[in-house]
């Protein structure tokens, strides 16, 4: 008899730990089963902060909004938070912060990071990419992962190519519209040696100078102009500030989707996926949204400023004075990444 109790009481207790034991796995096989994005069991969530310099009425915010919506829409352990207008940092500070891990995404102009990757200087080299046809067939394409994929040298991965747009001149004290109009004016270029060699080339008096300075020195006149593509000189409301306008579309500028190597490999790989594809499709929404944005904010410009094209004698004479800069910057940038970015260029003609 005492040996059936023994017996009785061990099948229990051996049913009950079946039980638990059951009951775990399944708690787990349920967090295993589904995809390690969706939220861990205590909800806590990785947080992708995106720093930007421009402010959130551009076509750049938007867009990221959009990342954000995408992102989360598929994954629960994800959350993204975007902050504009440079108030975590500017381009170039948001960059080092990406690689020490303390900031995960930043979306600059390539012009800044050209100190931390010299190769993305081909498309300071003005003139060379003249038509959104040319940019998408250049950049969307094998030539764009291959510089893409120098960035990972400094400790930050680009996911996707995304659009600030063909850069225009504006300043505070004459219509520019033509080649001799340049001479002396103080214009505040992004921190990037091929963009000050530039202008000096046209006669300018260059400065450089971080994105989120730019509106108090055109305000406190402490430069006479700028230049940036029509979205930004209209939604950043430069027409307060400054009063002629210029379409010289003398560099087209990307912006590229950094995200922090380190916070990339603590990203599972189901993260990565949702993450680089979010980038992807986001950059497509921007290009769109930005081209559509450069066109209508070209039409409030004209009505806000004194709007001047150049003839085509007067842009030939901007070419031809800004030819030295290209030559004297192709080895800077590399010989030889300079002759295969304008071969993909000539392709694209
Ligand atoms: O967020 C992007 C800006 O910080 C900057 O890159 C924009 O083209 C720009 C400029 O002139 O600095």
């Amino acid at each position: 008899m005492f040996k059936k109790k023994w017996l009785l009481a061990l099948l229990l207790v051996v049913t009950a730990v079946f039980m638990v034991a059951c009951g775990d796995s399944k708690e787990n096989s349920g967090a295993n089963a589904s995809d390690s994005s969706k939220g861990s069991e205590n909800g806590d969530k990785k947080k992708l902060r995106i720093s930007l310099g421009l402010n959130d009425q551009t076509p750049l915010y938007k867009s990221s909004v959009k990342f954000k919506e995408l992102v989360e829409a598929e994954s629960d352990s994800l959350e993204v938070e975007v902050y504009h207008s440079g108030t975590i940092a500017d381009d170039r500070s948001a960059i080092e912060m990406l690689q020490f891990g303390t900031l995960e995404i930043t979306i600059p102009s390539t012009a800044p990071f050209t100190t931390f990757v010299p190769e993305y200087g081909v498309f300071d080299l003005p003139f060379t990419l003249t038509s959104n046809e040319m940019v998408d067939s250049v950049l969307q394409g094998e030539f764009g992962d291959k510089l893409a994929a120098k960035a990972e040298s400094q400790g930050v991965l680009q996911l996707a190519w995304w659009e600030n747009g063909f850069r225009q001149l504006t300043n505070s004290k004459t219509p520019v519209e033509k080649l001799e109009d340049v001479k002396g004016l103080k214009i505040r270029t992004m921190e990037n040696e091929i963009h000050l060699a530039a202008w000096k080339a046209l006669g300018a008096n260059p400065t450089p100078m971080a994105f989120t300075e730019l509106f108090t020195a055109m305000q406190q006149k402490t430069i006479d102009g700028q230049e940036n593509p029509y979205p930004t000189i209209f939604l950043e409301k430069y027409p307060e500030v400054q009063k002629y306008l210029t379409e010289t579309n003398h560099v087209y500028s990307p912006f590229i989707f950094l995200i922090s190597k380190k916070t990339w490999d603590g990203l599972s790989e189901e993260q990565q996926e949702i993450v680089r594809k979010a980038a992807i499709e986001a950059g497509e929404h921007n290009r769109d949204l930005s081209r559509e944005t450069a066109k209508s904010a070209l039409e409030e410009l004209k009505k806000q400023m004194t709007f001047s094209e150049l003839s085509s004698e007067e842009l030939a004479k901007f070419k031809k004075a800004v030819e030295p800069v290209i030559e004297k910057y192709k080895s800077t940038i590399g010989e030889e990444f300079v002759k295969e970015y304008l071969a993909e260029v000539d392709k694209a003609q």
